[in-house]
């Protein structure tokens, strides 16, 4: 993928952990990797499809003296994400840190942090079978929509479905939605869990009925085994409340582990 880059830009600010490094002040050097395709740019002559490097500084160096942190490791991390949420062409960027004067009573060069982060893409499934199920559906979608290191891409329709696993309950609704984002997995499902609990899920009986289940189908092409998350899906090319819908806005997924497309499996189910 192609780069920016931008190389030990000057700002003084107030970061720091001692009362003088708040109070006086000292030198920084931000270094910045963006990666986004400029091809489009390039071609074109358009500034417009790429990221103006001398808004980027202006705008970074606002953002640096702004707000005094204790740590560069916060203030990498905010830059970091203002990048990413102000540019959203922006894929991943790199920030890294320099604090040629700090204060330590050493001779040295600089100390430094470096972060890395990036837009990462996850498929969700949506569900309910309890109450008004489509307003469920409509209301998880609207809080997802409001955080803002989540943007809403693809949806798809509403279905009915046939209770699966426990099948004595209520048909559902089931969707599967696109997003991009910025959290990462546990955190993504940290904030499913608490949209969860705004629309007064309860956890009574193992795949029973539920004003709103939302699960992490997919986030990239990660494969994990934790405790916490599991992905891919382990159980979803058993589903099609799931396979149905994905198949909708993404046939051409590959999953990761299986190595089969979206609507290979999902054919695979129908067989
Ligand atoms: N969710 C379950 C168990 N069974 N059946 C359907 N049709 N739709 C679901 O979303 C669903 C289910 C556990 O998450
Ligand atoms: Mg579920
Ligand atoms: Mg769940």
């Amino acid at each position: 993928m192609d780069k920016i880059y931008v190389q030990d830009l000057e700002v003084f600010a107030y970061h720091g952990v001692f009362e003088e490094e708040k109070r006086l002040g000292q030198k920084f050097l931000i270094s910045m990797v963006l990666t986004l395709d400029l091809r489009a740019a390039a071609l074109y002559g358009d500034l417009k499809q790429s990221v103006h490097y001398g808004e980027l500084c202006e705008d970074v160096e606002t953002l640096f003296k702004e707000t005094s942190y204790d740590l560069i490791e916060t203030a990498a991390e905010k830059t970091a994400q203002f990048i990413l949420v102000q540019y959203p062409q922006v894929q991943t960027v790199k920030v890294s840190i320099k604090k040629p004067w700090a204060p330590i009573l050493k001779s040295l060069n600089f100390v430094a942090v470096e972060v890395t982060r990036g837009w990462h893409t996850a498929y969700l499934a949506l569900g309910s079978n309890m109450g008004d199920k489509e307003m469920y559906l409509k209301q998880a979608i609207t809080y997802l929509k409001e955080h803002k290191s989540i943007r809403t891409g693809k949806c798809s329709s509403f279905l009915e479905t046939e209770p699966w696993g426990y099948t004595d309950q209520e048909r559902f609704l089931n969707a599967v939605l696109e997003v991009r984002t910025l959290l990462t997995p546990t955190e993504l499902m940290t904030e499913l869990l608490r949209i969860e609990q705004l629309l007064q899920r309860e956890r009574i009986i193992k795949w029973g009925p539920r004003t709103i289940d939302l699960d992490i189908l997919l986030y990239d092409d990660l494969v994990t085994s934790d405790e916490f998350i599991t992905l891919p899906h382990p159980r979803m090319e058993e589903r099609e409340f799931v396979l149905k819908p994905l198949c909708e806005i993404a046939p051409m997924l590959v999953h990761p582990i299986l190595k089969q497309r979206m609507f290979q499996l999902l054919s695979a189910l129908n067989k």
